[in-house]
């Protein structure tokens, strides 16, 4: 319920921000300008046809894993394996990649293979995962289409954790890759990375207030928190309050979060045994000859092995790396800490008098014995207080640290893949959980049944705004980025969403209980869908055109117990330009925040204006609000919002006081008032694109096109989340 919970991504200290911030361009000006080319196609090699889950379900998975499994102890002279054994290594590179994800948004996460392209590949935080990408290309070349860069990270930390002897709960395929940049991800907008001096994102007296926009990290280039502590400053109880802010954001509670820290911490090393000064640029920004190789070392030895630098600190948290085990707690709440530098100068935790049989092995040389060491982040979980019951508990009670664990790095793997139907493989869990917000099945309705309820939605008295309204609110919340939301389940009857403003609670509790009475043996859900397609069905009849739309049912009823209802908190749009809504000025502009909404509804450019113009005739506007209404024959689909909108009769004039959300347009020639429009509205008469679609939409012949295109536009989104049909 706190805001680290992202409840209000887009608004924040009056600040006002561009959508997306920082971007690529911004960090790598000389990049080569790949995307030129994307006007002649999809930068996807695969093509449209290729479909990843059937490639993964032809994938001999075993090989895969006995291939991988082999992979942890085979050292390369180019980046020895730490102890021999990159299994460690393996599972930071997982956790990384999964780890960008944020709830607010739904983006970053590991299910697209981001982590390959910038600025992840770049990141401070992600220094050397390059190196553990190379290891595996000989793996994915082998298996090639069957495997993606995506499972492949996901299953190569788990497969890590399992040849260490750590608990496992599952694994599902079905990441597909991209084969670019994500374009519309807001990753901040500081202008320096994190080891480049930025103060924190979080103000101290501020609170998890400042942490901006859907963020979940405390920098820029940090996956969630400064190990050295906030800013740099060693102090255990304010990255207790960081890793706490940014770990919410990313879906974990307390419990969570300690037993991932530790159970990650149980393996590996850091690595900080040099001169950071020596380290060369990050992949995006090196030379040809490197090859995508970032972080070059010009120490003598190659900075590799015994001399790699990384995150600037050094050394094993402890003194079994390469092995499950009960060591992280014991060591941390055991002994006492103190302070003290890194080869690398970096600020780190070291035992005090620390008995030999509890020191590391060093990485390069089993025979030579180092202490062991905690970051400021560790040390967080033995010194705050609410951690610390968390840490004592699963000190004493192993087996539920290894439970807390291995359902915490499973949800962390698979947080953003949507529903389990989605789940590809022979490792699937049985159990249900309720953060993938599980739906029963569903049963395909016959012919009959949909056409009897069809005619009794019609005769029910609902109009067509009402309809339309109720059918698009319980859609629109889909969003592709983490594929949650969605009108399947109905879940819009349930709460929060039922008692959302954007959705007029009190008409929608009015068309659901109507809609329950006539829909026989449909689902909720269908039948809000079908309520859609009578109400479109009769607008278009109403404007004279004779276009069908099409309904495919099916879907389930999800019940309270499977809906976690704080989770989706965060699914409410806190602007929705499809219904003109916006309760209150954002940090973002409304029309960026149509972009944004557009964006995780996965539409293009034409889909997203017609279902504005189209919605706006319509009657979809949220409450009585007359924006952008320009018609005269309400509730009939035509393109009156075009035309109108680019009748040069109209002078636009901003309202006063509006702080130029709200527009009135008068008569050129008579001065009286035409019509009233929002930002949303007018930005398809101002920028020149979104013009130029506007203008197809009005023109003379074009009329039939606009209803089909709407209808195709509107039936995407109502279909959006159905992975149980092909
Ligand atoms: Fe960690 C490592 C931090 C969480 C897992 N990490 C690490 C390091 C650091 C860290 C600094 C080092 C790097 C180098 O190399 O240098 N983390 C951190 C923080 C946090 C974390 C701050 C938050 C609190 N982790 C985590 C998690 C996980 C992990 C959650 C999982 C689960 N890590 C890890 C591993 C490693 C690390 C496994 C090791 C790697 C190697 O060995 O290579």
């Amino acid at each position: 319920g706190s805001t680290a919970g992202g409840g209000c991504p887009m608004h924040g200290d009056g600040r006002v921000r561009a959508l997306l911030g920082r971007t690529n361009r911004d960090w790598w000006p000389d990049a080569l300008a790949v995307d030129i080319l994307s006007p002649n196609g999809s930068a996807n090699p695969m093509g449209e046809d290729f479909d990843y889950a059937e490639a993964f379900n032809a994938l001999d998975y075993h090989a895969l894993k006995a291939d991988l499994t082999a992979l942890m102890t085979d050292s390369q002279p180019w980046w020895p394996a730490d102890y021999g054994h990159y299994g460690p290594f393996f599972i930071r590179m997982a956790w990384h990649a999964a780890g960008t994800y944020r709830t607010g948004d739904g983006r970053g996460g590991a299910n697209s293979g981001q982590q390959r392209f910038a600025p992840l590949n770049s990141w401070p935080d992600n220094g050397n995962l390059d190196k553990a990408r190379r290891l595996l290309w000989p793996i994915k070349q082998k298996y090639g289409q069957n495997v993606s860069w995506a499972d492949l990270f996901i299953l190569a930390g788990n497969v890590a954790i399992e040849s260490m002897g750590g608990p496992i709960f599952g694994f599902g395929g079905g990441r597909a890759d991209v084969y670019e940049p994500e374009k519309d991800i807001y990753w901040g907008d500081e202008d320096k990375w994190v080891n480049e001096g930025v103060q924190t994102r979080i103000d101290p007296d501020r609170g998890l207030q400042d942490l901006d926009g859907p963020l979940a990290a405390i920098q820029m280039g940090l996956i969630y928190v400064n190990p050295e502590g906030p800013g740099g400053n060693p102090d255990p109880l304010q990255s207790a309050r960081d890793i706490k802010a940014t770990f919410e954001r990313m879906a974990m509670n307390h419990e969570e979060t300690v037993a991932l820290t530790a159970g990650g911490h149980t393996f590996g090393k850091a690595h900080g045994n040099g001169d950071p000064s020596l380290l060369g640029a990050a992949p995006a920004g090196c030379d040809l000859a490197s090859q995508g190789f970032g972080w070059v070392s010009s120490h003598e030895s190659g900075g590799i092995g015994e001399h790699t630098v990384t995150s600037g600190l050094e050394g094993a948290w402890v003194n079994t790396p390469t092995q499950w085990s009960e060591n992280y707690f014991r060591l941390l709440l055991d002994y006492d800490y103190e302070l003290v530098h890194s080869p690398a100068g970096a600020q780190q935790w070291q035992p005090i008098n620390q008995k030999p049989e509890d020191m590391a092995p060093a990485a390069w040389d089993a025979s030579i014995k180092v202490p062991t060491m905690m970051t400021t982040a560790d040390m967080a979980l033995k010194m705050d207080p609410e951690f610390r019951v968390i840490s004592e508990k699963f000190r004493t009670d192993h087996e539920s640290f290894k439970d807390a664990f291995a359902r915490a790095w499973f949800k962390l793997c698979h947080r953003d893949m949507g529903p389990k139907v989605r789940y590809l493989g022979p490792e699937v869990p049985a159990e249900d959980l309720i953060w993938q917000d599980p739906v029963p099945a569903g049963t395909m309705p016959s012919d009959a049944d949909v056409a009897a309820v069809k005619a009794k939605i019609a005769a029910s008295g609902l109009t067509v705004s009402q309809l339309i309204k109720t059918a698009w609110a319980s859609a629109s919340t889909y969003r592709k980025s983490d594929h949650r939301g969605g009108a399947n389940g109905a879940r819009i009857r349930l709460d929060p969403q039922k008692d959302w403003d954007v959705n007029e609670p009190a008409m929608l509790a009015k068309v659901l209980a109507k809609l329950d009475e006539v829909r026989g043996p449909l689902s909720m859900a269908d039948a809000i869908v079908l309520g859609g397609v009578v109400g479109l069905e009769k607008a278009i009849r109403d404007a004279g055109f004779d276009v069908e739309v099409p309904f495919t049912g099916g879907r389930g009823d999800a019940t309270e117990a499977q809906t976690e209802a704080d989770s989706f908190a965060v699914l409410e749009p806190q602007a929705d330009a499809f219904r003109n809504y916006l309760p209150r000025k954002l940090r973002v502009k409304t029309e960026e925040m149509m972009l944004d909404r557009a964006a995780l509804l996965g539409l293009s450019v034409p889909e997203m204006t017609v279902l504005v113009g189209g919605l706006r005739v319509l009657g979809a506007n949220h409450g009585e609000r007359g924006h952008g209404h320009f018609t005269k024959r309400s509730g009939q689909l035509t393109n009156d919002f075009f035309v109108n909108l680019l009748e040069m009769t109209n002078v636009w004039k901003a309202v006063e006081d509006s702080d130029d959300e709200e527009y009135v347009a008068t008569d050129r020639a008579g001065g009286h008032e035409t019509w009233r429009a929002s930002r949303a509205d007018l930005v398809f008469g101002s920028n020149a694109e979104l013009r130029a679609v506007a203008e197809v939409y009005a023109e003379k012949g074009h009329e039939t096109k606009f209803v089909k295109d709407f209808v195709k536009a509107w039936n995407k989104v109502m279909n959006a989340d159905r992975f149980d049909v092909k």
